[in-house]
């Protein structure tokens, strides 16, 4: 019951006004918010958080899109948050996402997605770590028997 995914609304998502609705989606869910900050990345940072994306001719303008304005990042909480919360997410290519998810509600281009979530529970332990150091915070819903067995 305690996994953890990283999500972050990415610059268009924070300028287009859609946190409150993204956030809205994972709370109506019955994942728990465990993290939340909102804050401008330097180029490093992101580029250290898309390392794996090095080689992709997509990589410049990648960094430049997450460097460009504040984001909003975040730790969920939930039984098989990390798949599920890309289900939420819809496809990478918004093209390809179905409609009920955010990027099919609300993206057009694959470089302006609103969104990122962990591909999978080692992605996000070590994304949670790279941008919550300090770890996440404790607490426990008095819902939480309503949504968990
Ligand atoms: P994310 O990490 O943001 O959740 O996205 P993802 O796993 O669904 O997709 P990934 O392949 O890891 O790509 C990361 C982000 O790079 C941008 N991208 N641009 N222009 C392009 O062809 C292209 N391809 C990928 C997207 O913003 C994607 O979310």
């Amino acid at each position: 019951m305690a996994e953890q995914t990283f999500i972050m609304i990415k610059p268009d998502g924070v300028q287009r006004g859609l946190v409150g609705e993204i956030i809205s989606r994972f709370e109506k869910k019955g994942f728990y918010l465990k993290g939340l900050k909102f804050l401008n990345v330097e180029r490093a940072f992101a580029e250290k958080h898309y390392a794996d994306l090095s080689a992709k001719p997509f990589f410049g303008g990648l960094v430049e899109y997450i460097v460009s304005g504040p984001v909003v990042a975040m730790i969920w909480e939930g039984k098989n948050v990390v798949l599920t919360g890309r289900k939420i997410i819809g496809a990478t290519n918004p093209a390809q996402s179905e409609p009920g998810t955010i990027r099919g509600d609300f993206a057009v281009e694959i470089g302006r997605n609103v969104i990122h979530g962990s591909d999978s529970v080692d992605s996000a332990n070590k994304e949670i770590a790279l941008w919550f150091p300090e770890g996440p915070a404790n607490w426990q819903s008095s819902q939480h028997k309503w949504i968990y067995e």
